[in-house]
């Protein structure tokens, strides 16, 4: 903080106000950037802009037609208006001109404008005095009262009261000033981004004529547009073949003027420029979301009465009613708030209500008087509904394409280490806790697991054509590395044993089912070269003492009962699912290749798979139960 008292030491004479305005001077000179953006070429636009913006508002206040920039030799610009001229009489209490208050008061133009500057512009609203501190030198010229006035400042100090030089003819104001090179180096400006906002003000102040001229190429060019936005529209599209005539139209709404045009052209290419205030709004705000929401509601409103959208056809979306539009929409209103990362988004929610109701009105009635004109436009929109539904079909097939190609794996994929597919086995299994201990139990080294959730197969979902869309299916195609049908590539199959580890009860069978059917019809290549097996989990654990053994059918329980002492006591565990067994059991009689025993699919089993697939969707239970020890081949102590 800067201590006042240190800085008005022996300076009695000023006042509190005089004060004010040297620390606008000292802050402004000290952090440009805060004021103006950059000091790069951006800035130096930005001091032009800002002046010329000046002029501009007194044009939009009805009192000025021309306005002309001189770029100069020595990097000086000039800015002359031919409005009312600042006002340069003395201020009662202040005992200053208002031309000197403007020019080094920061934020003065809001304050002192109080009605006569109606719809203030300034880029960023700094005000001239801005542009005055940050100038070596400084000079305004008024034409007022039949006289010519001038005052002149140096890096934002008065270097004289206004001076009267005598008459003159006319009235208006020129501005000229050095850009200090202190701040900006050598003043280095950029002609035709100059021209293009110059043309862009004469679009939204029709009747305004701004003059570029650069006495150092020579260069000069003049922008004059009665038509206004719709002149912009109409500039826009000069290169494209549109389907009507531009739609214009100029309202004020509770004290918010709007003005726009609109154009569909045959061409794809949505251009929406918005302005509030003059102001450039490339991050849009609450009136493009009017322009917007209207555009949406009246082309559908249209389309559907005039049954050019039929009843089961879904609502145009607000992308197809744009895809071949060119529109303007400039605002005006009295404290545009403006927001956004560059502060160039107009935040006031009034203005959406209002955008909407003036345009979708225009564009409601000029779709009634222009049938043929009318339904050109509704045709574009439903030629880009199309576009969009086929763009959205083609962008699911990559994504699912790629999704099955294996290149990305699965995230509950748990896989293993060893790289050579033929060494590598790959569990399906059943559940999420079973699929815990079997991730734990397996050796990592060659044996991945895939766990499938427990429901996988509700009968809506089994349906053949919507397996794909079910997520678990997908993981398993991608984690398997061949595509699928008449893509299938052998080639690339990540595990040579395939195992489907599944609770020996009707769930289980039912996803065995599932799951067969699924590779009969997809994938099977994997059945006739031998990949696809099916685990065994044991039935019951049988301990006497410290001896455990494990039965895998009823039979093979009897004889194992038949065969120990039963007068040392036999704990019989009956397992109702692999979740039942921790990681340890599941190794030794599932998982490890020494001691488990799997199933190997032949292709006759898959096919039966096939059609009892059909029973089961007919829900029949009675098949389910029996279904897989009927038709799978038993292949017991399978080496790796
Ligand atoms: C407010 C009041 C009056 C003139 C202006 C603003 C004005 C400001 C600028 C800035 C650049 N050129 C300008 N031209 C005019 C005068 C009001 C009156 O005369 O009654």
């Amino acid at each position: 903080m800067v201590d006042l008292k240190d800085k008005v030491a022996g300076v009695q004479e000023y006042t509190a106000e005089s004060i004010q305005v040297l620390e606008g001077l000292e802050a402004v000179r000290r952090r440009p950037g805060m004021y103006i953006g950059s000091t790069d070429q951006r800035g130096l636009h930005h001091l032009v802009y800002e002046i010329v913006d000046n002029a501009v508002d007194e044009a939009l206040a009805g009192y000025c037609n021309r306005i002309v920039v001189t770029l100069r030799e020595d990097g000086s610009v000039q800015v002359e208006d031919n409005g009312r001229g600042i006002p340069v009489e003395t201020h009662p209490v202040t005992g200053k001109s208002a031309l000197e208050t403007v020019m080094t008061t920061l934020h003065a133009g809001a304050k002192f404008g109080n009605g006569a500057y109606k719809v203030a512009g300034g880029l960023h609203g700094v005000g001239a005095s801005v542009v005055n501190f940050l100038s070596q030198w400084f000079r305004v010229e008024v034409r007022r009262n039949g006289r010519l006035y001038r005052q002149e400042f140096r890096q934002g100090r008065p270097t004289g009261t206004v001076q009267d030089l005598g008459t003159a003819e006319g009235t208006g104001t020129t501005v000229a000033f050095l850009p200090d090179p202190e701040v900006f180096g050598k003043a280095d400006y950029d002609f035709a981004t100059l021209a293009e906002r110059f043309r862009e003000v004469a679009y939204l102040v029709p009747g305004l004529e701004i003059t570029l001229a650069d006495l150092r190429t020579g260069e000069e060019r003049t922008f004059y547009f009665e038509g206004g936005v719709a002149s912009m529209v109409a500039h826009y599209n000069r290169t494209r073949q549109p389907l009507h005539p531009v739609l214009s139209l100029s309202r004020t709404v509770e004290g918010v003027q709007v003005d726009c045009a609109l154009q569909y052209t045959d061409e794809v290419s949505e251009a929406i420029f918005t302005f509030a205030n003059c102001i450039p709004t490339p991050e849009g705000g609450t009136h493009l979301t009017g322009l917007r929401s209207a555009l949406t509601r009246v082309l559908n409103d249209y389309a559907r009465k005039q049954k050019l959208l039929k009843d089961d056809q879904p609502n145009l979306q607000g992308e197809d009613v744009r895809e071949w539009l060119t529109a303007v929409l400039a605002v005006r209103l009295l404290n545009p708030q403006f927001e956004g990362q560059t502060k160039t988004k107009l935040g006031n929610p009034e203005v959406k209500g209002i955008v909407d109701s003036v345009v979708g009105e225009a564009l409601a009635i000029y779709l009634e008087d222009h049938p043929a004109e009318a339904s050109r436009i509704v045709g574009k929109c439903l030629t880009a509904a199309r576009a969009r539904e086929a763009a959205r079909r083609a962008r699911e097939m990559v994504l699912r394409k790629n999704a099955l190609d294996g290149t990305s794996l699965p995230g509950k994929l748990a896989d293993c280490s060893e790289r050579d597919p033929a060494l590598c086995e790959l569990f399906i299994v059943e559940g999420e806790s079973a699929g815990g201990s079997a991730k734990m139990g397996r050796d990592r080294r060659f044996q991945a697991i895939l766990p499938l959730k427990g429901k996988i197969l509700n009968v809506e979902k089994a349906r053949p054509d919507k397996v794909l869309s079910h997520e678990e299916i997908r993981a398993l195609v991608s984690a398997l590395g061949v595509g699928m049908g008449e893509d299938i590539n052998l080639s690339k199959l990540r595990y040579h044993r395939i195992i489907i580890m599944t609770d020996a009860d009707v769930d289980g069978s039912h996803i065995r089912t599932l799951l067969l059917t699924f590779f009969f019809r997809n994938m099977r290549p994997l059945i006739t070269n031998g990949h696809l097996y099916i685990a065994q989990p044991p039935l019951y654990r049988i301990q006497v003492g410290k001896q455990v053994e494990y039965a895998y059918t009823e039979a093979q329980k009897d004889a194992i009962l038949k065969r120990l002492d039963k007068g040392k006591g036999v704990v019989i565990q009956r397992y109702k699912g692999l979740g039942e067994m921790n990681p340890e059991q599941l190794w030794e009689t599932t998982l490890n290749p020494a001691t488990r025993s799997i199933l190997q699919v032949t292709l006759e089993d898959a096919r039966r798979a096939d059609e009892l697939f059909t029973i089961l969707m007919g829900d029949q239970v009675e098949p389910r139960k029996t279904f897989i020890f009927a038709y799978a081949r038993q292949v017991r102590n399978l080496d790796v």
